[in-house]
Formats: C-alpha cells, sequence, structure tokens
C-alpha cells in the first residue's frame, strides 16, 4: 500500500467509525503521519496528508490536536539539514505516538483509585479511557458494579459491555432512557465517561445523551466524572471558537426513509455538572481546564 492510500484509507476508517474514540483517532492518523514522514515526504505531502485527515471526524479536537503537533514537530526538524531533519522527526512523532498511547495508563492509575469497594458505576458510550480505568480497578480487586449504557444508534454501549465483561467487571446493559432510573432504584454513587474535546472553560463534549446523563446525576446526587487526555483538549476554544458538533446519518437511526430524522453524536456537558476531571497529569476540576491549555499547547502560542 503506498503511504497516501494509508492516509486515505485511515481517514475512511474514522470517517466510517471502523476506527473510533477520540484518543484511537489520534493515534491512528499520528501513525499514518509516522508513516509518510518515513516515506521521505515534502512538507508540502506532509501538509496535504495532514489535510486529509484533519476532517475525518469534525468533533473530537484530540485530531486535529496531534496533527498540527506532528506539524509543529515537523517545521522545527526541518531547520537541519535534510537527513537529520527526516531523523529527528521520525523519533519525534514516535515518541509523541508512545506518549500519547501511554496516557491511557496513567489515567487508569489514577482514575482506578476514585473507585470504592462497594460502588455502583454508570457509563455511557465507549471510552477506551473509561475502560481501561475500570479495568485496572478490577485488577487492583476492588469489588463494583457497573451499567452501561447501550448508546443508540450506534449501540457502543455493547462495545463497553464486552470490554469489561473481558476484564470481568461485573457489567449490566441499559437502555438509554434507563438511566435516570437505574441510578435511583440501583444506587448508582457515581458516573464515568470520556470526552472528545475539553474547552477552555471546562465544558465537555463527549457522545450525545451523556449530558442528559449529567443532569440525571446531578438531580440525583451522583459524581459526574470526566476522564481525559490532555490531547483532547481544544486550543482553539480560548479564542472562543466551538468544534462542530458533528450529524450523521439518518439511516444509522431508521430505516424509514419517509420521516425526519435529526442525528446529532455528540452533545455539551456544561462544567458545573462535572465533579472533577481525570487527566494523566492528575485530577482536575473542570475549572483549570484554561491552565492545562495554557501549559500543554504553549508550543502552539510559541512558547516553547
Ligand atoms: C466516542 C465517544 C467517547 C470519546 C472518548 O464517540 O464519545 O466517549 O471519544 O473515547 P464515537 P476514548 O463512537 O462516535 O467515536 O476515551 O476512547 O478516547
Amino acid at each position: 500500500m503506498t503511504e497516501m492510500k494509508l492516509v486515505e484509507d485511515t481517514a475512511a476508517k474514522i470517517m466510517s467509525m471502523e476506527v473510533r474514540g477520540a484518543l484511537r483517532i489520534a493515534v491512528e492518523a499520528s501513525k499514518a503521519l509516522l508513516s509518510v514522514i518515513e516515506q521521505g515526504a515534502t512538507f508540502d505531502e506532509l501538509v496535504s496528508a495532514s489535510d486529509k485527515l484533519r476532517d475525518a471526524r469534525p468533533t473530537a479536537v484530540s485530531l486535529p490536536n496531534a496533527i498540527n503537533y506532528i506539524l509543529h514537530l515537523a517545521e522545527e526538524a526541518g531547520k537541519n539539514e535534510p537527513t537529520v531533519a527526516k531523523a529527528m522527526l521520525i523519533a519525534d512523532v514516535t515518541s509523541f505516538i508512545k506518549e500519547l498511547e501511554g496516557t491511557i495508563d496513567k489515567i487508569a492509575e489514577i482514575g482506578s483509585r476514585l473507585i470504592e469497594n462497594g460502588d455502583v458505576i454508570l457509563t455511557h458510550c465507549n471510552s477506551k479511557t473509561v475502560t481501561s480505568v475500570l479495568a485496572k480497578a478490577k485488577r487492583d480487586g476492588k469489588q463494583f458494579k457497573v451499567y452501561a449504557c447501550e448508546t443508540r444508534p450506534r449501540y457502543q454501549g455493547h462495545i463497553t459491555v464486552k470490554d469489561l465483561m473481558e476484564a470481568g467487571v461485573d457489567v449490566t446493559l441499559i437502555v438509554d432512557s434507563a438511566a435516570y432510573y437505574t441510578m435511583l432504584h440501583k444506587d448508582v454513587k457515581k458516573v464515568f465517561v470520556g470526552a472528545d474535546t475539553v474547552y477552555a472553560n471546562g465544558d465537555i463534549i463527549n457522545k450525545i445523551g451523556t449530558s442528559q446523563v449529567a443532569l440525571a446525576a446531578k438531580t440525583a446526587g451522583v459524581e459526574f466524572i470526566v476522564c481525559t487526555e490532555s490531547i483532547k483538549f481544544s486550543p482553539a476554544s480560548m479564542m472562543g471558537e466551538v468544534p462542530e458538533i458533528e450529524e450523521r446519518e439518518s439511516s444509522e437511526v431508521t430505516d424509514m426513509k419517509e420521516i425526519k430524522v435529526f442525528n446529532p453524536a455528540f452533545d455539551v456537558t456544561p462544567k458545573e455538572y462535572v465533579h472533577m476531571v481525570v487527566t494523566e497529569h492528575g485530577i482536575i476540576p473542570p475549572e483549570a481546564a484554561y491552565s492545562v491549555l495554557k501549559e500543554r499547547f504553549a508550543w502552539s502560542f510559541g512558547e516553547d
């Protein structure tokens, strides 16, 4: 497979959701760009490969963040003589990917400490970050139960149930509309969800339905915990930009072609509903998102 074909293939897999989840999208796009670099692409070719990947899914900011960082690394490496520049860039991008992949284990380590024996937890969608937190708590010998929302229309909750069963976690599938009832009647103590984007003000974008779960959690007095790598924080939101909320095909919802369908894939949970955000750097209140952005994305403000 030529390297551009690999880029197009990766973009197609992200669009079709064969590759999904904000962290995995960023990792796979970065790997595709690494292969382009390894083939000796010029900077312009790297930019054109990046453009093919950038818009594959519009809401998860982890994707443009990873791409922009690789382009920044390429600019920096390009200040050297060409063979040195190539070797340097390959090393830098390889270590960036390794770091990205490693963040999930750090969050698992930190987030699992929040889980106590006897906890009943609810989750929505399929976040590999959240499932790694839950799996780590299980490996640490904690006894707890999980309720997983099925997550219409794409049923990512089924993946969550499978992931957690493989990890030996006691997990039960519920329909999305049973979230509040389950909180009240099954003594849910904590909600854990992932994120696609974190705004500078601490608001969180995640799978459609997350904000309803957060509203229900607030009413039911249940802690609402977001687990997210800092690559999902949005530098553009510091300048007032808001990511587009992806709307997907009506065929995901129904095969009745004659009816009107509105199918947003994500929603925004206001920071007031979020008790804490678990990142690879530690646990922060949502209001601290701005400080994380200033530090994590210093390179994009010309500050490194
Ligand atoms: C996935 C989703 C996940 C976040 C975080 O939506 O909303 O909760 O992406 O996932 P989709 P992770 O299925 O539409 O991609 O923690 O794995 O990055």
